[in-house]
Formats: C-alpha cells, structure tokens, sequence
C-alpha cells in the first residue's frame, strides 16, 4: 500500500534521495511526474500552492506536506524504519553529527547541483562560482571520510548506514556529469561503493547497480 506522494523529477538528485530512502526501507509510494525541465512545471501555480518555494521534491503524506528533503529523510527513518538505526535520535551526539551532514548535503545542491543542472540543462548559475565551491566540497568530503576510514568506520555517523549518507551520496555519487570524476577521491569512491552495495538500493540515470553481471549477463 502507498505510504505516501512524492512530487518527482526524475533526474533530481534530491528526489532520488527520497525514492533510495524509500527503497531502502522497503516503503511504497506513488510518484507524481513535474516537468522540471524544460517545462518548469514546479514553478506552475498548482505546484507553487503545494510548495511556494517553488523546489522539488514535495512529499505528501495524508495532512503532512514536506518541502526540505532533509526532513522528509528524518521523516521515513523516524516512520518506517523501527530499528532506529537510519537516524539515531536517542544518542545526542550521533544525532548532531547526523543533522551535520544533513546540513553539508543541502550545501552540496547548491555547489555540485547547481553545476550538473548547468552542465546537464545549461541551467543558469554563476559557473565559476559553483564549480569552485564544488571542488571545495568535494575536496572536503574526502578529507573527511578518510578520517572515517582511520577511525576504522566505513559510514558517516557510527557504524551503520544513515540517512546523513543518504543525504549526501545523490550529489557526491552524480558529480561526473558535472566533469567532477572521482579518480582523485579513493575515500569518496570507496564510500559509495558500500552505499550501492546496501540492500534495497536503487538507481538513477548516471548511477548504476553494483553488480551488473549475472549468469545471463556474462553469457553476453
Ligand atoms: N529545499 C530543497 C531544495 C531542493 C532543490 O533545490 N531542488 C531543486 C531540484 S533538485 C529545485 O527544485 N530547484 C528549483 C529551481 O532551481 O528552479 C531541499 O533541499 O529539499
């Protein structure tokens, strides 16, 4: 049964974090298709009463409207995943550093989204701007992630998967189209190798499966 609307564009990377929170949660939804490009339907008025910032994804749920993808993320984990460990809220410190990374991944639409949309759609966006500031934070995210990796960690906040690596892989892992690849990164390609390796994975246009091969494949 359908748990709830996502307004969806299907290149978005910030609606592909809610349909890979989705999936790996196992949680059915249904989609609405919003002509983001080159219909700029999310700025139509029906779409405008629904989210007046005029942004995609908007998530409907019964009275719920969300319009911040990082709250929608808090939202599924906090709904439907009963381990609770996708977004640790009981432990304070592995909250802060969840809603930490929450902040870096709503910083990276506006560096690394903000080049794909212009090297993709030729969106409009202060080019030298945004590609510095993508370099910036691609920079830093592997200066982080090594210091996961000297600690003996894989993810982002304590042991397991959480919605902070979900919420930051869509940009990281579709930074190529922008021409940002990932051959100087070998924390961040590592990373998200684990992350499409978890269970209940699924993909986008520019981000592939882990194993492609099966015994059919390999037969041609
Ligand atoms: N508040 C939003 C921002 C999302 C956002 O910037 N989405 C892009 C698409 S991926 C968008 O709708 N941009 C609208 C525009 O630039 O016209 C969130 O983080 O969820």
């Amino acid at each position: 049964m359908s748990q709830f609307t996502l307004y969806n564009y299907v290149l978005s990377g910030n609606c592909y974090k809610i349909r890979l929170m989705a999936g790996l949660l196992g949680v059915s939804y249904d989609t609405v298709a919003v002509d983001f490009y080159p219909g700029l339907e999310h700025r139509s008025e029906p779409m405008l009463a629904l989210n007046p910032a005029g942004t995609l994804p908007v998530l409907v749920a019964g009275d719920l409207v969300l319009s911040e993808t990082q709250a929608m993320l808090a939202w599924l984990a906090t709904t439907y995943d009963s381990s609770g460990t996708w977004y640790p809220v009981e432990d304070a410190s592995l909250h802060a550093q969840a809603l930490q990374w929450l902040g870096f991944s709503a910083r990276l639409t506006t560096s690394l989204g903000a080049a794909r949309l212009n090297a993709m759609l030729d969106w409009p966006v202060d080019v030298e701007a945004v590609r510095a500031a993508s370099r910036k934070d691609l920079d830093a995210f592997e200066l982080l992630l090594t210091d996961r990796v000297f600690a003996g960690q894989t993810w982002l906040v304590g042991d397991g998967p959480t919605i902070a690596d979900i919420a930051v892989f869509p940009y990281v892992a579709l930074s190529p189209d922008a021409g940002f690849e990932h051959d100087r990164y070998p924390a961040i390609r590592n990373w998200l190798y684990a992350v499409r390796g978890l269970k209940g994975f699924v993909t986008m246009p520019g981000i592939h499966p882990l194993h492609e091969l099966s015994e059919e494949g390999a037969d041609g």
